[in-house]
């Protein structure tokens, strides 16, 4: 088992935790069987969740990969709850640090035993329900840079996507040419805009001005990560009444949404951040603080765990989408298998994918195409790595010198005294 941190370059895009650093770090797990048969894996990078895995070499190794009960209990026996993300209040879905070790270890299972039988994860999962997974634009106001090893310079020979990756949008036209140029390049046909940064009109003028732009059949959804008050949510959601295909976190805490809910019976409120567990799904049944949530294999606690969540929805009667952060190809195809085999997951997942330019699979970044990507049939995730481009982003890691995200102290180096507020608006 070998465990490894990676940084990717990253732009400078904005959100209610502050902004993007130059890279995004994520760590891979590689399993390697007795017989060479090699399962790999990726989570949110981060110094407590890496230490954990690099722990859990001693508990992992010698476990047959198709028992993945009994790896898991001897993690959960070896780490209990694993401890609580010190960014809980910034990032409330990142609480329980066991899932996300877990999640790692276990898409690497799930890997080694597809190329063990010779059929792909997604069959490991009850089969295939679309071969072809949508996936949104996720759109973020942005400063001016390219991330990597550019930082905030940009590169004055790009075109295209790669042009507006770089350029600031911190206004409605600036959103409107962003999203022209993702959809063109990757063909999406619905489009998240992050929020919870700028003076919310402004948010709004950008999602009406998206609407414009694309007509009303392109499906559109906003994003303030909880910081708006409900009197500032309430306003802004009447004002985005019929545009929204559905609302996401406009403000925090199941007992916030719900009471949001009720103002707006009309409108469809979706979250990651306000139901993000198991242990979440009762609050969420009783007060409906959401219709549809935001599935994620690195936080719920695995593809399988994950897959569970689709009974929920079904007997509830809530919608599934699929959350993301900044992550490279193994994360991809994993979302990609999981969604592929979820029936209930019917609005198009997000991803970051677009934003990054490092890849560390054999044959680069995996295709989006017509705004989907198509789940293999080869064994396992269908992926390889390739060590060189693992080694390279690993010395990135080594010399960037980040070890934990920190959105706050990137927002800071910009405006010094900036400081995060869980409720800004
Ligand atoms: O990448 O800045 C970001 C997003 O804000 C991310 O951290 C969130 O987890 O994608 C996210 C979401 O809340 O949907
Ligand atoms: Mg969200």
């Amino acid at each position: 088992m070998r465990v490894t941190p990676i940084a990717i370059g990253d732009p400078p895009l904005l959100n209610a935790a502050g902004l993007h650093a130059p890279y995004a770090l994520r760590t891979i797990v590689e399993l390697v069987s007795d017989d060479r048969i090699t399962g790999i894996g990726e989570i949110p990078g981060g110094s407590v969740t890496l230490g954990m895995l690099r722990d859990a070499r001693d508990v992992v190794i010698g476990h047959d990969p198709f028992q993945l009960n009994g790896i898991k209990q001897a993690l959960v026996d070896r780490f209990g709850d694993g401890g609580v993300s010190a960014l809980k209040d910034v990032r409330p879905w990142e609480t329980a640090r066991i899932n996300h070790v877990w999640s790692a270890i276990e898409v690497a299972c799930f890997d080694m035993m597809g190329k063990a039988i010779g059929r792909p994860v997604v069959d490991l999962l009850g089969g295939v329900v679309r071969e072809r997974v949508p996936y949104s634009a996720y759109l973020f106001f942005k400063y001016e840079g390219a991330g990597g090893a550019l930082g905030f310079d940009t590169d004055p020979a790009a075109t295209g996507w790669a042009a507006a990756r770089q350029a600031a949008a911190l206004d409605p036209e600036g959103i409107v040419a962003q999203a022209r140029a993702m959809c063109s390049e990757y063909g999406f046909e619905s489009i998240k805009l992050k929020n919870g940064i700028l003076d919310p009109d402004l948010e709004v003028d950008s999602m009406l001005a998206l609407r414009k732009a694309f007509g009303p059949n392109v499906p559109l959804r906003i994003d303030p990560n909880g910081a708006w008050t409900h009197a500032t949510a309430l306003r802004c959601g009447r004002r985005l009444e019929g545009t929204l295909e559905y609302y996401e976190d406009p403000v925090r805490g199941q007992d916030g949404m719900a009471a949001l809910k009720r103002e707006m019976p009309g409108m469809p409120f979706a979250t990651n951040m306000c139901t993000t567990s198991y242990g979440d799904i009762p609050g969420s049944i009783a007060k409906h603080s959401e219709d549809i949530i935001l599935t994620d294999h690195h936080f719920w606690g695995g593809l399988r765990a994950t897959l569970e969540l689709n009974r929920v929805a079904a007997t509830f009667g809530r919608g599934l989408s699929m959350h993301s952060n900044s992550h490279v190809g193994i994360s991809m195809a994993a979302m990609t298998h999981l969604a592929a085999a979820t029936p209930m997951l019917t609005y198009a997942c997000d991803t970051h994918y677009p934003w990054q330019s490092d890849e560390l699979l054999v044959g680069g970044k995996l295709p989006i195409e017509g705004g989907c990507a198509r789940v293999t049939r080869e064994p396992g995730l269908g992926i390889t790595l390739d060590p060189v481009a693992l080694a390279r982003l690993h010395q990135q890691y080594e010399d960037c010198g980040l070890t934990d995200r920190d959105d706050a102290i990137e927002m800071q180096k910009r405006e010094p005294g900036w400081q995060f507020k869980p409720v800004r608006y």
